[in-house]
C-alpha cells in the first residue's frame, strides 16, 4: 500500500476551503492508501501566535477531522511536535537545500508581506519542514489544495537531490489534487483562508453562515433582480458548483442567473440549506466527540508513538548515509 501524508495547521477553525479543497479528499483516500494526517504545530508557530490557544486550537482540530470522517481505524491522525524526527530530518535537509529556491517560494513571499514584523528563519524554512513531514514517512500522495502545491514540487526536488548525493533514500511524491482545489474567500477577490477573515467556518451556525451569505457580493452585471447575470462571473456560482450535489440542480442555478429566473438572494438561500446538510451532521459529530477528550487523548498519544517508530528508522538510514553514524557502531 502506498504512502499518503498530509499536514493542517491549528490556527482556527476549519473552513469549507479546508473542507471541500483538501479533508474531503483524505476521507476518500483514507481508504486506498497508508494515510499519516499530522496537526502540523511546528508550522503554526512560524507565525505570532498564543501559546494558549494553540493548545487549543490543536486539539479542536483533531475532532473537527475526525467529526469531517477522518477514520480512527484507517488514519493516523498525530500532533506533529510529538514526533521529533520532523525537526531533525529538516535540519539534514537544510544541508542541501539553495536558500535562493526559498527566497522564491510563493507562500514565502505572502506570508512575509502579511507578517512584515516577524518575519523570522521558519517562515522561510517551512517548505524544508514540509518535506521532511512527508519524506520521514516516505510518503507517495500528497493530498492538498492548490496553494501546496508547489510546496510538493519542491518536496520532489529535495528528494531528488538527497538520492543523487547520498544513495536511493526518499520516492517521489506526487500532489493528489480534489475536483475544486481552490475555494475563494466569501467576497470572490482571495482563497478562501483563516488568516484573511473570508471564511465560511464549518461549525458554523445556519444563522451565521446566512449573515456572511446575504451580504456577499454576486455577478455585478445583477444590479436588480431582473437583470441576467453571468453565472461564472459570480463567487456564489462558484460555491454552489461544489456544494450542490445535483448537477440538476446547478444547471437551473445558472440558467436562472442568466435569465433573471432566479434572484440572488434565493440563489444564496438554496446555496444555504445545501451546505447546511453537509455541516449540520459535522457539527453534530463534533459535539459527541467534545464529550469523549480522554479517549481522543489516548489515540493522539498512541499515534504519536507509532509515528516515532517508523520516523525513527528513517532518521537512522539518513544519519547512516550521511556519515553520521554513532562512533560505537563503526
Ligand atoms: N481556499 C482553499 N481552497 C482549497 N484548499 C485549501 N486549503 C486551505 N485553504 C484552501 C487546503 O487545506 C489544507 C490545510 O490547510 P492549512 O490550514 O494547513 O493551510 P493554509 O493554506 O495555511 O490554510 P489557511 O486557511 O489558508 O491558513 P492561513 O490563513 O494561515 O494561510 C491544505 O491542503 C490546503 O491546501
Amino acid at each position: 500500500m502506498k504512502v499518503l501524508f498530509t499536514g493542517i495547521q491549528p490556527t482556527g477553525l476549519l473552513h469549507i476551503g479546508n473542507y471541500y479543497g483538501a479533508i474531503r479528499n483524505w476521507v476518500e483516500l483514507q481508504h486506498k492508501y497508508k494515510s499519516y494526517i499530522s496537526i502540523v504545530d511546528l508550522h503554526a508557530i512560524t507565525i505570532a501566535y498564543d501559546p494558549e490557544d494553540m493548545r487549543k486550537n490543536v486539539f479542536d482540530l483533531a475532532l473537527g477531522l475526525f467529526a469531517c470522517g477522518i477514520n480512527l481505524e484507517r488514519t493516523i491522525l498525530f500532533i506533529q511536535s510529538e514526533v521529533p524526527g520532523h525537526a531533525e530530518l529538516t535540519w539534514t535537509f537544510n544541508s542541501i537545500t539553495p536558500l535562493g529556491e526559498l527566497e522564491r517560494m510563493t507562500q514565502f513571499k505572502d506570508k512575509a508581506g502579511q507578517h512584515r514584523k516577524n518575519v523570522n528563519v521558519g517562515l522561510l524554512d517551512y517548505p524544508v519542514l514540509q518535506a521532511a513531514d512527508i519524506l520521514i514517512y516516505k510518503g507517495e500522495i500528497v493530498p492538498v489544495g492548490e496553494d501546496q502545491v508547489q510546496h510538493v514540487e519542491f518536496t520532489r526536488e529535495v528528494a531528488r537531490r538527497f538520492n543523487a548525493r547520498y544513495g536511493d533514500t526518499f520516492p517521489e511524491c506526487q500532489a493528489e489534487l480534489t475536483a475544486n482545489p481552490r475555494i475563494m474567500g466569501i467576497d470572490g477577490s482571495a482563497k478562501m483562508s483563516k488568516s484573511k477573515g473570508n471564511f465560511i467556518g464549518i461549525l458554523e451556525s445556519r444563522e451565521e453562515i446566512w449573515n456572511k451569505l446575504a451580504p456577499a457580493p454576486t455577478d455585478p452585471a445583477r444590479v436588480k433582480r431582473s437583470d441576467p447575470g453571468t453565472p461564472e462571473k459570480c463567487n456564489i456560482y462558484s460555491y454552489h458548483q461544489v456544494v450542490t450535489p445535483e448537477p440538476e440542480l446547478t444547471r437551473y442555478i445558472a440558467h436562472g442567473c442568466r435569465t433573471a429566473g432566479i434572484g440572488c438572494l434565493d440563489c444564496k438561500r438554496k446555496l444555504l440549506d445545501n451546505l447546511m446538510q453537509v455541516l449540520d451532521p459535522i457539527r453534530e459529530r463534533y459535539h459527541d466527540l467534545s464529550g469523549k477528550k480522554k479517549e481522543i487523548r489516548n489515540i493522539l498519544d498512541r499515534n504519536a508513538e507509532a509515528c516515532r517508530k517508523v520516523s525513527g528508522q528513517t532518521i537512522l538510514e539518513v544519519k547512516e548515509k550521511m556519515g553520521l553514524t554513532p562512533v560505537w557502531k563503526v
